[in-house]
């Protein structure tokens, strides 16, 4: 019996997941929001996480059952669920909501308007920036339009959302398939742009295949086994891919690290073992460790710059963090500048990774996008680009990445049931650019 995506939700148990998260999220709301409280919103991410990750592994790294689809992703079909079997995903409710940013400090948002009259800039994206402006795409959709010209037109970086991540290029045992991920490099290598490669490891068992979760072994097996997939994945892409998220999402908020299997079965220093074996299979390569809510300080971030540290004193080059900003309306923006500037400081390369700004966080499924919080939005991105530029050293401004292209295809609007109200992205369904591209530009432009 094989999962497709949500398959094995219930209606009922997705409402009273929604229902329990909501609950649990408004009573935080509620309260004044310290760092202690917005951070113990992560049960939400991570289980938005196991929606994707459940949708990736249901595919096995195979052909999407669902290719052929408009952009490529499994459909959300609402089946009734059915016991797990062993060797099955595990059936976790899932209430879909924003990733990261729930809870994060609040400022009263601005009135501000992204631009001043009726007369919009012209430049793309990517000529109002010193560093590449970068969108993570899907396989599936670079041949459709207007997604693939609006990419050739703003963006001069590509990351993607999944088709690099470790079960989809190494789906089973020593067989590796690059197909899909070299038709990105490919579409970048042809429209003059770089890529961004995501991520060598995801600290999660949810996305980690079967096969490495049941491999036989203990720490010598899976050491060669990490060693295996980074040095195979980095010398194919050596010379295409000129970064690399290497772990994603290794660290709680609390700053621990995430139980997964390469911590089980390598300990805390798996991090450093990926870096390690990341630099020696291609030394030409930037290396990033990628995760959400680094944006709010606090004892993740805390937590990386030791971490880096500790790597540097070995010889371990770490070179940049990724900061996703999956967020929201209500972040401060000035506090996201000061997390870039704390992390800077260490002379890191700051990646803006998987940036987007949620609307429907918390808003009823009939939420639509009105003029006035279309502006909101617009003045919020600006000021975030603003405290990336003000907040990183011009050396170190890796660049900023949008996690999608366009509402239509953010990965908010797509897989959820009763989900595709939300408005995270700088394009709206029709490709046309919004207020938060405009706010976005401008920043650029210095306006
Ligand atoms: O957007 C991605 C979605 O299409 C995938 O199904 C999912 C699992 O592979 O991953 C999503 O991207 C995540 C990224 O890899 C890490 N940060 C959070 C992103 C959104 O969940």
């Amino acid at each position: 019996m094989r999962f497709t995506g949500l398959t094995f939700f219930t209606k009922h148990s997705f409402r009273l997941a929604a229902l329990v998260i909501i609950v649990f999220s408004s009573s935080l709301i509620g309260c004044s929001s310290s760092l202690e409280e917005e951070l113990a919103q992560k049960p939400v991410k991570e289980k938005i996480d196991a929606v994707g990750k459940g949708e990736d592994q249901a595919s096995g790294g195979k052909e999407d059952p669902a290719e052929g689809a408009e952009d490529g992703e499994t459909p959300v079909k609402q089946e009734p669920a059915e016991e797990q079997k062993p060797g099955e995903e595990p059936q976790t409710p899932v209430a879909p909501g924003p990733p990261a940013a729930p809870g994060a400090p609040v400022t009263p948002e601005k009135s501000e308007t992204p631009q001043a009259g009726p007369v919009r800039p012209t430049t793309a994206l990517k000529d109002a920036f010193d560093f590449p402006v970068g969108a993570a795409v899907v396989y599936e959709r670079l041949k459709n339009e207007p997604y693939s010209s609006t990419l050739k037109r703003e963006f001069s970086r590509l990351s993607s959302e999944s088709n690099f991540k470790f079960h989809m290029l190494q789906p089973q045992e020593g067989k590796f398939n690059f197909a899909k991920a070299d038709a990105i490099v490919a579409f970048a290598q042809q429209h003059n742009m770089k890529v961004h490669g995501h991520t060598l490891i995801w600290a999660l068992d949810g996305i980690t295949p079967k096969w490495v979760l049941n491999y036989k072994g203990g720490e010598k097996e899976f050491d060669a086994l990490l060693k295996n997939h980074i040095t195979t994945v980095l010398k194919h892409f050596k010379g295409k891919v000129s970064s690399w998220d290497v772990v994603n999402e290794a660290l709680t908020p609390g700053g621990g690290y995430v139980d997964n299997i390469w911590l089980r079965k390598l300990g805390e220093g798996y991090l450093l073992k990926a870096l390690k074996y990341a630099q020696e299979a291609d030394p030409s390569v930037k290396l990033f460790l990628n995760d959400y809510s680094q944006e709010y300080g606090g004892k993740k971030l805390t937590k990386y710059l030791k971490i880096v540290d500790e790597a540097r004193a070995k010889g371990i080059r770490v070179d940049g963090l990724g900061f996703q900003m999956h967020t929201v309306l209500r972040v401060d923006a000035d506090m996201v500048r000061q997390s870039f500037a704390k992390a800077a400081a260490k002379n890191l390369l700051i990646h803006l990774s998987e940036f987007d700004v949620s609307l429907k966080y918390q808003k009823p499924d009939t939420f639509e996008l009105t003029e006035e919080l279309s502006k909101a939005q617009g003045a919020k991105v600006k000021a975030l680009v603003q405290a990336y530029l003000k907040g990183v050293p011009k050396h170190l401004q890796f660049g900023i990445t949008t996690w999608g292209v366009s509402d239509k295809d953010s990965y908010f609007n797509r897989g959820y049931s009763n989900f595709n109200h939300d408005y995270p992205l700088l394009f709206d369904k029709n490709y046309k650019p919004k207020d938060a591209y405009y706010g976005f530009l401008e920043a650029g432009l210095g306006k």
